[in-house]
């Protein structure tokens, strides 16, 4: 399928609550558009629940659950093997969740699916925050942003530690299919949704969500700075299929200093802070290089 054969409507109907500018709802847009009506999905508290979960509001025109935050992976496990009892095996189980509902709060119920190979499709769009609550710091927010738990005052400059890198952690799983994605490559985006649609196991892709209040950008920048996120190498785009690793996307490692200063919650950083980030896209760049060229299930 390419972006012409997408149908313009999918099971995930307009009409959310979602802040101006929102990519989560783009996001859900378009997955549903190519995963289509055989979709059973489940959300954690995240702001898609809120924006688009809330009864008799629902956007989801699929079977739809919510359920408890660190639940993901274990809920749609259990979707997925009564479905296998019923011997139903053309039906996609999808879990949606943010990076806190992912990376901190569903880690260990994530690693179990991983590891068991549960025929589940798990979603992460990753906003770099918990920001239906109010724009706290996850495990996986960036090295030095503003959120209101990693506030810029009294002698502190912003988050203070490395984001934790969860296809890394999958990978270390030797789960079956491990992606990164954004929707500013749609035809990457595209083949990899299409690919996780037909592979029964494990699947796992995360997806850069930019939120417009939680980085402090302008509603209309988030497709700019989704492409610009991809080209700096701030975001790499990455797919572990059969056990070989492949960066997807060459970053030019340039203009990350001009990309972050457009988002309020970098604007306050120090020359030494833009420093350790760049250090750090070209270490995770350098380690997904290393990877890539190991071929050791084969
Ligand atoms: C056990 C538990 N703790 C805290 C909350 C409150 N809560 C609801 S949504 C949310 C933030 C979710 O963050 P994330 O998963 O990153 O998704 P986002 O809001 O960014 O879309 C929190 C802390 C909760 N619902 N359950």
């Amino acid at each position: 399928m390419n972006l012409q054969e997408m149908p313009d409507e999918g099971p995930y109907v307009s009409g959310d609550s979602a802040c101006a500018g929102c990519m989560a709802s783009n996001i859900a847009h378009n997955l549903l558009r190519i995963l289509g009506k055989k979709t059973i999905v489940s959300v954690p508290p995240s702001c898609m629940s809120v924006f688009a979960g809330t009864f008799p509001n629902l956007n989801w025109n699929t079977p739809y659950f919510h359920m408890q935050f660190a639940n993901t992976a274990a809920t749609v496990t259990g979707i997925s093997r009564a479905l296998r009892a019923q011997g139903k095996d053309d039906i996609v189980v999808l879990g949606i969740a943010g990076d806190g509902g992912t990376g901190d709060m569903g880690l260990q119920s994530l690693s179990g699916a991983a590891q068991r190979d549960e025929n589940i499709l798990y979603i992460c769009y990753n906003n770099q925050g918990y920001e239906n609550t109010g724009i706290q710091a996850s495990g996986m927010t960036p090295i030095g942003a503003w959120s209101n738990t990693t506030p810029v005052r009294n002698h502190s400059t912003g988050n203070e530690y490395y984001p934790k890198d969860i296809p890394r952690i999958l990978l270390a799983h030797e789960a079956t299919y491990v992606a990164t994605a954004s929707t500013a490559d749609i035809s990457d985006f595209i083949r990899k949704i299409e690919r996780a649609k037909e592979i029964v196991g494990f699947r796992y892709i995360e997806i850069l969500s930019v939120c417009t209040p939680g980085w402090d950008v302008k509603t209309h920048l988030g497709p700019q700075l989704a492409r610009e996120a991809i080209d700096t190498g701030f975001w790499l785009l990455i797919e572990y299929d059969k056990h070989i690793l492949t960066i997807n996307h060459e970053p030019k490692f340039k203009g990350l200093k001009e990309f972050l200063r457009k988002q309020g919650r970098f604007k306050h950083m120090t020359p030494d802070q833009y420093k350790i980030m760049e250090e750090y896209i070209r270490h995770k760049y350098k380690v997904y290089q290393s990877l890539s060229s190991l071929n050791y299930l084969q």
